[in-house]
C-alpha cells in the first residue's frame, strides 16, 4: 500500500515536471520577443554625472537596417528606483530632430535607478527597453527642481 502510494506521488511529481518542460518549451512562457530588434536605441543623461533634480533623458532611435533615424515614434519614459516604497515618476519625450527624443525626468532621490523606456513606432510596433542609471548623486548646487 505505501508503495502504491508512493508511485502516486512520484506519478504526480512526473506529471509536474512534464508540464513545466512544456511551459518552457511554450514561448508564452518566455519573455515576450523584441518587438524591434533591429531598433537600436541610444541613450544618455544630461546632466552628467546625473544628480537629484530636474534631469534630460536624450534617446536616439535608429534603423539599423539602414542606419537611418526612426522618426515619429512616441516615447514614454517610467523612472523606477531599485529599492521599494518609491513612487515611479514618468515622463514623455518629444522629438526634438529625427529620431532623436528629449524626455525630462525628475530624479528624487540619490542611488540607484532604472529607467524603462517604451517607444511606439509609426508601424504600431512597440519596443521596450531598460536601462540601468546607477549612482545617481546628491542634488547638485544651485541644481534645477524644487
Ligand atoms: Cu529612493
Amino acid at each position: 500500500m505505501p508503495a502504491v502510494a508512493g508511485r502516486g506521488r512520484a506519478a504526480g511529481a512526473l506529471g509536474a515536471l512534464a508540464g513545466l518542460a512544456a511551459c518552457l518549451a511554450a514561448t508564452a512562457c518566455r519573455p515576450a520577443a523584441e518587438a524591434a530588434p533591429e531598433i537600436a536605441l541610444r541613450w544618455t543623461v544630461e546632466p552628467k554625472p546625473a544628480a537629484v533634480g530636474l534631469t534630460t533623458v536624450c534617446l536616439t532611435l535608429t534603423d539599423t537596417t539602414t542606419g537611418q533615424p526612426v522618426s515619429g515614434a512616441s516615447v514614454r519614459l517610467e523612472g523606477d528606483m531599485s529599492h521599494p516604497g518609491m513612487a515611479p515618476v514618468f515622463s514623455h519625450a518629444r522629438e526634438v530632430r529625427a529620431g532623436r527624443y528629449e524626455a525630462p525626468l525628475e530624479l528624487t532621490m540619490a542611488g540607484d535607478w532604472l529607467l524603462l523606456i517604451e517607444a511606439t513606432l509609426r508601424d504600431g510596433r512597440t519596443l521596450r527597453r531598460q536601462a540601468r542609471l546607477p549612482g545617481v548623486g546628491p542634488r547638485l548646487p544651485g541644481g534645477s527642481g524644487p
